[in-house]
């Protein structure tokens, strides 16, 4: 496989950018090698510097729901910078995506646009502790929530591919009132509420953690979260920046049947460009600025150009999008289980939807202990493998794959050939 370009770029990005990404997990650190540089991205299609084509498993980490660069999206960016790229005073288009979300989303009556999925959990846990008058947050190991220095503590995604879940940089007086249970573990959470009693401003998780891997709530989890937050006046917090639009037009909280009182979202609410959104009951955001204490800003909040991107992609979004989605996710864990069976390697095979994760451990993974215990060593070759013919997954065993409703039967059928292939040399 060609990759003097990419390896060019990449000698030059490493002179002048840290590790020469602009966001880890792209270091491909966690696999070896160095990263392709892509160069143009198309439905289920990626392409690199090289001219190699691969099958796009990652998704730009979820956005492209419908695929890359759909004509929707594109032809309503164009119309939009036409127009202005970005105006600093309210526009039409920042309420049409809040009323979007209002209406598609139940628990929420009212909701703040951002720029990253990062600045609307940061948001949210300032939002809820001026809310509640309390300082402690409950939050789940292995789920990550963005870089927010207060929430980096035993992170997912690129913090935990890297071993250092807690960052340098955050004053231990910045994570003291953070306190991390294990995900699915009720008495865990029972006991640091009661240890903390009338301190906790809110509990945030992810309800499908997509950051170590990809691990589903148990039945019943999610709804004793509801229960006992209720009980205790704790804010809970659904991190939906990944699941959101994803798992269902709801999100998580529409497929587990949950009513958080905040809620997090990013990525496809944004077609591919720079978004966050967070919302939730109207006398918990009326407390944000100008008309509460909580402050919370942007120069490029609501932007114009995201907005569009952003409305194109929910506009796309039917019920038969996410049949087609399930149906896709459907027929890889089917061809993936099948194929690992016959090569008689151990792999749990977790999917929710159209998010996924092949573990290489005897499984089940129900949390980031299970997790863990994945061969990562395994993972890396097996990844290597697939890339060289021509299918990208995550460059991480902590990341969770992603298919949209351009991976029709062809790009899994070539896929599962492509993975009965490789899986035959681990
Ligand atoms: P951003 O700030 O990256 O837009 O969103 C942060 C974030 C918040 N919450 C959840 C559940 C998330 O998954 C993310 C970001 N996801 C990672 C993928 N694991 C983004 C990829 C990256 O960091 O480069």
């Amino acid at each position: 496989m060609k990759n003097g370009r990419s390896r060019e770029l990449f000698a030059t990005a490493l002179g002048l950018i840290p590790g020469g990404v602009n966001s880890p997990v792209r270091a491909f650190r966690a696999v070896g090698g160095e990263p392709f540089f892509a160069v143009r991205a198309k439905g289920a299609k990626i392409w690199d510097a090289d001219g190699n084509e691969y099958i796009d498993y990652v998704g730009t980490w979820g956005p492209a729901i419908h695929g890359h660069a759909p004509p929707q999206i594109v032809e309503a960016i164009r119309e939009a910078a036409e127009q202005g790229t970005s105006f600093g005073i309210p526009n039409p288009l920042e309420v049409e995506m809040a009323q979007w979300i209002v209406n598609a989303v139940p628990s929420i009556e009212k909701v703040r646009l951002c720029n990253s999925g990062t600045e609307a959990v940061m948001s949210a846990i300032r939002l809820a502790r001026g809310f509640t008058k309390r300082d402690k947050i409950i939050k789940f190991d292995g789920c990550y929530h963005g870089h927010v220095d207060s929430l980096l503590v035993k992170a997912g995604s690129g913090a935990l591919t890297f071993g250092h879940p807690d960052s340098a940089g955050v004053p231990a007086a910045f994570v003291e009132h953070t306190v991390v249970v294990p995900f699915n573990d009720e008495e865990a959470v029972r006991r640091t509420l009661d240890a903390n009693r009338g301190q906790v401003a809110g509990i945030i998780l992810e309800p499908v953690p997509g950051n170590a891997g990809l691990y589903p709530p148990r039945p019943g989890f999610l709804e004793f979260l509801r229960r006992i937050t209720t009980e205790q006046d704790v804010l809970l917090i659904f991190d939906e920046v990944m699941t959101g639009f994803r798992l269902a037009r709801g999100g998580a909280q529409e497929l587990y049947g949950i009513k958080p009182d905040l809620s997090c979202f990013g990525k496809v609410i944004g077609g591919g460009l720079p978004v966050g959104a967070f919302g939730g009951r109207r006398e918990i955001m009326d407390h944000l600025a100008p008309l509460g204490p909580v402050y919370q800003a942007g120069t490029l909040s609501g932007n114009p150009l995201a907005m569009a991107a952003g409305l194109a992609s929910l506009r796309l979004l039917s019920t038969e999008t996410y049949q087609r989605l399930d149906e896709s996710g459907a027929q890889l864990e089917k061809g993936m289980r099948e194929i690992a069976a016959r090569a008689n390697v151990p792999v749990a095979f977790n999917r929710v939807g159209s998010m996924f994760c092949g573990y290489f451990t005897e499984g089940p993974v129900w949390n980031l202990e299970d997790a863990l215990r994945s061969d990562r060593a395994r993972f890396a070759k097996f990844f290597h493998g697939l890339l060289h013919e021509g299918v990208y997954l995550a460059p991480s065993q902590f990341e969770a794959g992603f298919i949209s409703t351009a991976h029709g039967s062809e790009e899994i059928d070539q896929t599962l050939r492509a993975v009965e292939k490789v899986m035959a040399t681990l």
